[in-house]
């Protein structure tokens, strides 16, 4: 059998690490598409070249047309501008919503097959405009950043615990943004619930609601620490692990920016939630029972990016 075809459309800091951890993993053959003429090429030659060292079998190519993501079975996407210092996510949207425009085109024309995983921010509203400019089934389109707002919080409470990352699970709703919903009840150590492991002594409320707070606001602290940019390691891994869910079929539980026609009492439009990912793409969304206060600051992030949605329909006609 032939191996899975990755495209990669953007080739800046998230694209190159992308290519790099689908190679070191086989995912597959990777094609590196960004309009910088040179920087596609130039990473996937590097990458390439790493390859008898890191003992991998993968082709990776660099490439300016279209044409070259031909039949490919993923598409991540990570084309537009990212943000510095003093920019919030929605200060993008203007720029970001063109770029849409033609990789919603450039997709639907030669790899309308795929899974497309959106990255580029603000990533509740691109992730829905590509699926409009694309054409494509709803749910073969989604975007990540619940995997990386999770792993954030998971990360900060393992440090906080002394226990390992892997034996701590964290949920995280709503839109990626200032208003996204760290969902403390159902976010556990070995399956012991945060709030009970205040209870035991583990930790103070005060500690735990400082550690939301630092979720909410992980982009941000890296953009001010890097100054040039923002955050590219975690979310490549994020992004891979959600391509690696449905290139083999997983069935990983995983929370993504998936279209939302029913559940949660909202249609239309893209939020984050818990999913299935596996061979049909976003095969489910989870649907979990909220209290009053997680409904009200989920009902806060849904308002938040139904605002943006409105914004692209106010920039481009085509979207109305
Ligand atoms: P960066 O290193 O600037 O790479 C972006 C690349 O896109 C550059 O190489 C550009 O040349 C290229 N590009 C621009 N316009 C086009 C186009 N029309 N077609 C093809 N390529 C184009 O940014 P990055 O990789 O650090 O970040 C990429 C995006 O991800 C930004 O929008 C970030 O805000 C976003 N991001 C999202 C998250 C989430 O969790 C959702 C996290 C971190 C970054």
């Amino acid at each position: 059998m032939a191996r899975p075809k990755i495209a990669l459309i953007g080739a800046g800091q998230i694209g190159g690490t992308l290519a790099h951890l689908a190679a070191l993993k086989e995912l597959g053959d990777v094609v590196l598409f960004d309009i910088a003429e040179g920087v596609p090429e130039g990473k996937a030659l590097d990458i390439a070249e790493s390859g008898p060292s890191a003992k991998f079998d993968a082709r990776m190519s660099g490439t300016q047309s279209y044409a070259d993501i031909a039949g490919a079975d993923v598409c991540i996407v990570t084309a537009g501008v990212a943000r510095k210092p003093g920019m919030s996510r929605d200060d993008l949207l203007g720029i970001n919503l063109k770029v849409m425009k033609s990789v919603g085109e450039g997709i639907a024309a030669h790899a309308p097959d795929a899974f497309v995983i959106c990255i580029t921010n603000p990533l509740d509203a691109m992730v829905w405009a590509l699926r409009e400019f694309s054409g494509l089934p709803h749910e073969k389109v989604c975007g990540m950043a619940g995997v990386l707002d999770s792993a954030r919080f998971r990360h900060f409470l393992a440090d906080e615990f002394d226990v390992s990352m892997k034996d701590v699970t964290a949920f995280v709703l709503g839109g990626h943004g200032d208003t996204m919903v760290p969902l403390v009840r159902y976010s556990t150590v070995a399956g012991i619930p945060l709030p009970d492991l205040v209870k035991m002594g583990w930790t103070t409320q005060d500690k735990l609601d400082a550690i939301v707070q630092r979720t909410r606001d992980g982009g941000a602290e890296i953009v001010g620490l890097l100054k040039t940019g923002s955050a590219f390691y975690a979310p490549a891994t994020s992004a891979i692990e959600m391509a690696e869910s449905y290139l083999k079929d997983q069935k990983r539980v995983l929370p993504c920016a998936a279209y939302v026609d029913g559940a949660y009492g909202l249609k239309g439009f893209y939020v984050g939630v818990p999913t299935v990912i596996g061979a049909g793409g976003i095969e489910r969304v989870v649907e979990i029972s909220m209290n009053k206060d997680e409904q009200a600051m989920f009902d806060s992030s849904v308002k938040a990016v139904k605002g943006l949605v409105t914004a692209c329909k106010g920039i481009d006609d085509s979207l109305s």
